[in-house]
């Protein structure tokens, strides 16, 4: 096509601002405990025309592309002065992860890039290759802590091994999602860690985090699970009495491995937990996202956990950079109640899910366990059908 490279860019920005402006359209289709919507609610799509392209047609005759983004995912989220803000996993086709702000006025739809990029602050000496995944906590102690992952080559991989590498918690702190100042690397017991979060509340004077010990960078061998350790100190957070508080167990959505989602949200009845759970297939490893619930009196104790997945890939959510992955490190919950989920598919795009804290506690305390074989689970099946004897239902 022949077009010259002004009008190719108004054209561009035309069709930017139109996708800006999408209004989101809820789902008819629900299964009562929530509702997805439409449209992905951030996109590579969505990022600003500026951060992609040099707009001066002196040095861009063509009007190319120079920088591409392959992503736009696996956000932290989090409410700031009435606004729905998600702290995206950005990802050029480098291959690199940065993080980027976007906010809404809704939650649901009209998510629009800050200005720039975050710069992360480096630890002098180490530099980070990649980071991403940022849990985003608003802790009692008056600061807003980002959790990510680090990850940097393994100093003890042959020369021939290029791929492996160690993942590792990275820490920053904010007031104002200005300036973010750095903190040490977690110190742990395990040789890796990733899906590391903060929990909201001091307990017994201490900082709760969520961690994912594990052996290797893709496996997490004989370590796994969600664990809960706690640090005196964040700006020397050394975890001490980790302990595994919600394992990965043989035949359920969370066999191979498992990492808690965002912070949990506190209820009446106990803290609201989202995580997700992986699987080994013939396909390759398939991502779900599941809830458990732990006790307001002790946070380390499991009181309900539903069976399976609470959401899978459906649809379009199945394709993407790594298919059949649904991941969630953001959720909001608002005053009146409303809970907005904010989830990633296949490694390549976000969208939101909509809950209340009542129906996600009704979900989680009132849908039946996993019983762990096939005997059990028609039991249960048979034990509602017998329940709703004498109610009329359609043939
Ligand atoms: O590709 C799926 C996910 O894989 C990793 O998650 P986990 O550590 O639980 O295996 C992360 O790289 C995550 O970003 C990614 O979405």
């Amino acid at each position: 096509m022949n077009i010259a490279p002004q009008d190719y860019f108004e054209k561009l920005k035309e069709e930017h601002k139109r996708l800006l402006e999408r209004k989101n359209i809820p789902l008819n289709k629900s299964n009562g405990i929530y509702y997805r919507y439409e449209f992905p609610i951030v996109t590579p799509d969505h990022i600003p025309l500026n951060w992609r392209y040099d707009l001066n047609v002196g040095t861009n005759p063509f009007m190319m592309e120079r920088i591409g983004f392959n992503s736009t995912f696996n956000a932290g989220a989090i409410k700031r002065n009435g606004a729905y803000l998600l702290c995206l996993r950005v990802e050029g086709n480098d291959r690199k992860s940065f993080f980027a702000m976007a906010e809404s006025p809704n939650g649901i739809d009209s998510f629009r890039f800050w200005d720039k990029p975050f710069v992360i602050p480096e630890i002098p000496g180490n530099p980070d290759t990649n980071i991403y995944d940022m849990r985003l906590t608003e802790h009692e102690d008056g600061w807003i802590y980002g959790i990510f992952c680090t990850e940097r080559k393994d100093p003890n991989a042959s020369s021939e091994d290029t791929s492996s590498a160690i993942a590792n918690a990275g820490i920053v702190r904010t007031k104002d999602f200005k300036n973010w100042k750095r903190l040490p690397d977690l110190v742990s017991d395990s040789g890796q860690q990733r899906n590391v979060v903060l929990h909201p509340e001091f307990v017994n004077g201490k900082y709760a985090l969520y961690t994912r010990p594990q052996d290797g960078f893709i496996n997490v061998g004989s370590g796994g699970g969600i664990g809960l350790g706690y640090v005196d100190d964040m700006t020397n957070p050394v975890v001490k009495n980790e302990k595994i508080i919600n394992n990965k167990r043989y035949h359920t959505v969370y066999e191979l491995k498992n990492g808690q989602g965002p912070a949990p949200i506190k209820t009446k009845k106990g803290w609201l937990h989202l995580a997700h759970g992986v699987r080994k297939t013939a396909a390759g490893l398939r991502y779900t996202l599941y809830m458990f619930m732990t006790k307001l009196e002790d946070i380390s104790k499991v009181s309900h956990q539903p069976a399976g997945h609470f959401m899978a890939p459906i649809n379009g959510e199945r394709t993407g950079d790594v298919s059949n992955v649904l991941f969630a490190n953001g959720w909001i919950a608002d005053d009146d109640g409303t809970v907005y989920i904010y989830y990633a598919s296949s490694d390549t795009r976000m969208h939101v899910a909509v809950s209340t804290v009542d129906k996600l506690v009704d979900y989680v305390m009132n849908s039946p366990e996993d019983k762990f074989t096939s005997a059990n689970s028609v039991k249960t099946v048979l034990e509602l059908i017998e329940k709703n004897k004498g109610f009329c239902i359609d043939d």
